[in-house]
């Protein structure tokens, strides 16, 4: 595999076929520890050319939590399809039964380095931006849980189709000792508005299906089973606008927001590193890790 480039972001240099990148690789750049096997597959795409609607399903059991190597592929999904002409829409989903993503992999954030730390954030910046900022009609299928980084991705989407039952989906930051960055709260904000996402991020709020539909956090509520027929349903309405305007409303719209990260890429990786290294933080995470097994135990 070549040697990574200076001076070109290693998603960049993967899309144009210049490296494969790996947690591994990333790795070798910065010194830290790997917390999983890298390798392709994470990310699963499958493109319907007949219909330019491809499905993303995230692929990382048990919970499809988001490590650097997940952000990275789907970064270069999100990237590859939106220049593919013949893709016009794209369903974010899971092929973990039961989990939308349990959010950013917490173990990322626990006693890493800043390297890792700074490597990782600019992963999820580069993967979110590609989302909010895709031109393709974006609908999120969530047929099970999806709470923080989870829920940012699909809010991200134009349009989220959630299964009834004991699932949930929202910010939960707050209750890891963690603060929902600018940009989680911005995409929140333009999806509930203000006062419910001052109380939903000031909580750490966790919504059922029916709650999250009450709030409009979400568009529908179906059946499990019928979550992806809905998806599809609602598909045949987004597409039979010309993708043209549909494409200049949408990023109209979103513009805003994007720049506000485009803007200040480093500064806000930059702050994540030292946010999270700061010792009062990671005995918050220390503590909620300890909880996710107590409460499996
Ligand atoms: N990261 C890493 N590991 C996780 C995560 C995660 N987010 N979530 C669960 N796991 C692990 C568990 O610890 C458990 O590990 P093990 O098998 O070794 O004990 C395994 O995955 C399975 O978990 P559960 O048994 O809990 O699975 P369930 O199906 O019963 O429940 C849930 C699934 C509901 C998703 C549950 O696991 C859960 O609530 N997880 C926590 C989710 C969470 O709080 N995520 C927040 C991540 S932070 C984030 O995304 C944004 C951070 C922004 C940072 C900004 C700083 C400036």
């Amino acid at each position: 595999m070549a040697a990574p480039m200076k001076g070109m972001s290693l998603l960049r240099q993967a899309y144009l076929g210049l490296v494969r990148p790996t947690g591994a690789q990333v790795c070798r750049q910065v010194p830290h520890r790997c917390y999983s096997t890298p390798g392709a597959g994470q990310v699963q795409v499958d493109m319907n050319s007949e219909t330019g609607v491809a499905t993303v399903r995230l692929n990382r059991p048990p919970v499809n939590s988001l490590n650097l190597d997940v952000l990275t592929e789907l970064g270069i999904a999100l990237e590859k399809l939106d220049a593919d002409r013949t893709c016009r829409a794209m369903v974010l989903a899971s092929a973990v039964p039961g989990i939308f993503s349990a959010g950013l992999d917490i173990l990322e954030m626990y006693q890493s380095t800043p390297e890792r730390c700074v490597a990782f954030w600019r992963a999820l910046q580069d993967a979110w931006l590609g989302l909010y900022g895709s031109r393709l009609v974006t609908m999120a299928a969530i047929e099970g849980h999806s709470p923080a980084g989870g829920c940012l991705l699909a809010m991200s989407c134009d349009y989220r189709v959630m299964a009834d039952g004991k699932f949930q989906i929202g910010l939960n930051e707050t209750r890891l000792g963690i603060v929902a960055p600018f940009w989680f709260e911005d995409v929140m904000l333009n999806t509930i508005g203000h006062r419910e996402t001052e109380k939903a991020l000031q909580l750490g709020a966790m919504y059922s299906a029916q709650q999250a539909l009450s709030i409009g956090l979400v568009d529908k509520v179906v059946p499990l089973a019928e979550v992806m027929p809905t998806v599809q349903g609602e598909l045949k309405n987004w597409l039979q606008i010309p993708d043209a305007a549909r494409v200049i409303t949408k990023t109209s719209m979103r513009k805003q927001v994007l720049d506000r990260l485009r803007s200040q890429k480093e500064k806000d990786a930059q702050f994540f590193a030292d946010f999270i290294g700061r010792d009062s933080v990671q005995k918050s995470l220390g503590a909620y890790i300890a909880s996710l097994q107590k409460r499996k135990s």
